[in-house]
């Protein structure tokens, strides 16, 4: 069953890859390439075709901009199946934006350290990965440089996000609150998502009214950082974002270490890498929640709701030990129920969670990969391989698809596959979990 399957995973990932060297998400819904993803599904590749895994990384580091910033769509092709477009974005008012590529003005989570070091444990061949590493980590290493550079307004070693749409997390309830102070116009446009998904699985009309209305802020100040710091009215430290920079980090500094002859930046990243590790323990940590939380830095506070992001920085490593105890026992009771798969996006318990809306409720299959990692790293055997069945069922049972139901009986339906299907990531995580060596 499995192996069927995993022939399965392959023809997703390969029927999404396309001629011009890059892999879209989904086909129809996400025709371009994106940042994230693209790193998930190199990883995917790097278990059985290691060129097209470079060939991936290599396409989407083409497009980073003079000052080290990489986009969060890269739009190689045109296409009309996707709305807000190149047209709408204009990251060529940007004046270090690519002048060859067009792509929006925001990015997306820092994958690419942990993923040049996924590639390296998975090649057969050590010093042909270790070349390609080699030809890369600096663009790689700019990219953090321009965060830390650019997004960490109080210097604490925590990086800003500026749109929902960089978190990766897109419509969570987290940011119900900043919509709420928030009045953007109506804009008119037409929707493409709902063409290829049912509505009732994607973000409101509303919402992306909100979302636009970022987009023209930050436009109006040409994608300037210093500006943007200073007026969009969405600004959070995001605890899984931050996660994500930290475990490249980490991933950086060790391969700097194998490749040698790199001590200034190695340096540099140590320095960096003990303000991220403070600050995410003593500004994201809840202690009433147990649980990291977002931080809007508009109104100076704490977000204060658990979701899946919450327990993202056990996949850094940043937590100690009574802290990474008190994020399963958080996670075990409100998200682990025997009637429940691991792990729902945003707390089942919680009046806002909606089990089949997008980023409000349903499992993702990326989280579910970093918290898998992350959970065994720390020694908690038995919840992480909780998450990794649950993982490998969802997709047995409904496919590869973008999100999935958490309920175990679902009243609403039996097919319990969300958006998108035949999603990449989906895949070639999968292939991951498959292949993993125990
Ligand atoms: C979703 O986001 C895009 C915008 O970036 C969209 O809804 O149009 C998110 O799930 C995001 O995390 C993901 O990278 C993207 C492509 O899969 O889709």
């Amino acid at each position: 069953m499995q192996e069927q399957l995993l022939k399965r995973a392959i023809t997703v990932l390969d029927n999404n890859f396309q001629e011009g060297g890059f892999t879209i998400p989904s086909k129809g819904l996400y025709p371009f390439q994106w940042k994230w993803d693209s790193g998930f599904i190199a990883l995917g590749f790097a278990h059985y075709n290691m060129d097209r895994a470079k060939k991936e990384i290599e396409t989407l580091l083409n497009a980073q901009w003079e000052n080290g910033f990489i986009p969060h769509i890269i739009f190689h092709t045109d296409s009309d199946t996707y709305f807000p477009g190149p047209d709408f974005h204009q990251s060529s008012l940007h004046p270090q934006a690519s002048k060859k590529i067009r792509s929006t003005g925001m990015t997306q989570p820092p994958v690419f350290g942990f993923i040049l070091q996924k590639l390296f444990e998975i090649a057969e061949d050590k010093e042909d990965a270790l070349k390609f590493i080699e030809s890369k980590i600096d663009s790689v290493f700019n990219n953090h440089v321009y965060f830390y550079k650019n997004r960490d307004i109080n210097n604490e070693g925590l990086v800003y996000i500026y749109h929902n749409w960089e978190s990766g997390t897109d419509n969570s309830p987290m940011w119900d609150d900043i919509w709420a102070t928030m009045n953007p116009p109506e804009y008119t446009f037409e929707r493409r998502d709902t063409s290829h998904v049912d509505a009732s699985q994607r973000p409101s009309k509303r919402e992306y009214d909100h979302y636009l209305h970022i987009i023209d802020i930050a436009k109006k100040y040409l994608y300037d950082d210093a500006k943007i710091a200073e007026y969009s009215p969405f600004l959070v430290q995001d605890p899984l974002f931050n996660a994500i920079l930290i475990k490249s980090n980490e991933a950086l500094i060790q391969l700097y270490e194998k490749l040698g002859d790199n001590e200034e930046k190695i340096k540099y990243l140590k320095k960096q890498q003990s303000k991220s590790v403070k600050s995410l323990n003593d500004k994201l940590y809840n202690d009433e929640l147990g649980a990291y939380v977002h931080f809007d830095l508009r109104k100076n506070m704490q977000i204060p709701y658990v979701s899946s992001s919450s327990f993202s920085p056990l996949f850094s490593g940043a937590p100690d030990k009574e802290k990474a105890i008190r994020l399963v026992d958080t996670m075990m009771t409100k998200f682990g129920g025997d009637d429940r798969y691991l792990c729902a996006s945003f707390d089942p318990t919680h009046e806002r969670f909606n089990p089949r809306k997008y980023w409000r409720g349903p499992v993702w299959i990326n989280l579910n990969w970093m918290l898998y990692n992350g959970l065994k790293d720390y020694g908690f055997i038995t919840v992480a391989n909780r998450v990794k069945k649950d993982s490998l069922e969802l997709i047995e049972k409904y496919g590869f698809f973008e999100y999935f139901d958490s309920r175990k009986t679902n009243p609403d339906s039996d097919n319990s596959g969300y958006g998108g299907d035949n999603f990449s990531w989906s895949a070639a995580l999968f292939i991951d979990f498959l292949k993993e060596k125990t």
